[in-house]
């Protein structure tokens, strides 16, 4: 039935990437996908395994867990990133520098096939392209994906080779219910 509902009503699927340096790291990724359900127009459909990364970027800083996630949502991007920093929020990730640690880092790494650059949101996550500890999770939920230019997520992970830095720890968050 879906095919005759107005476009702004049908659900989108966008993909999550989070991590978490600070504090009970599980517990804030898990805590993130809950909080991120109950938030009206979002529903966490599917949840990618656990990754123990090397931090890359800023001060010297502990190892990282960072997962991906497939949310479908009827929200546009722009209030979907308002519901990422609100959830960030409630799990207190306080702002004091540019890539140091976190409780909690929610980021939309795609939105469809939407290409969106504006001061506050730019989809494709501009460094996703970059980053193991990002393409790693994310070929999990999304595989088969390309980007909007047409690139493979696969292929551009084969680029990154060899690729340290990013070990399974497993399965551990449960997509919400
Ligand atoms: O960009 C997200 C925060 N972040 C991370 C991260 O999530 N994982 C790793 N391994 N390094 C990072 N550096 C930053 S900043």
């Amino acid at each position: 039935m879906s095919a005759i509902l107005p476009p702004r009503d049908r659900e989108a699927f966008a993909f999550l990437g989070l991590g978490s340096n600070l504090g009970d790291r599980l517990a804030y990724l898990q805590q993130a996908m809950e909080l991120l359900h109950t938030r009206p127009s979002i529903r966490v459909d599917e949840v990618s395994s656990v990754y123990e990364t090397a931090p890359v970027g800023g001060p010297e800083q502990d190892p990282y867990l960072n997962i991906a996630a497939r949310v479908a949502t009827r929200r546009s991007p722009r209030r979907l990133l308002a519901a990422c920093l609100g959830v960030e929020q409630a799990l207190g990730r306080i702002r004091r520098e540019r890539w140091g640690p976190r409780t909690i880092d929610i980021d939309i790494l795609l939105y469809e096939d939407r290409v969106i650059s504006t001061r506050r949101l730019q989809i494709p996550h501009p460094r996703l392209g970059e980053r193991p500890f990002v393409l790693i999770p994310l070929l999990e939920v999304a595989p088969g994906k390309t980007l909007p230019d047409g690139r493979s997520l696969a292929t551009i992970l084969g680029g990154l080779a060899p690729i340290e830095g990013v070990h399974s720890v497993g399965s551990q968050i449960t997509a919400p219910a």
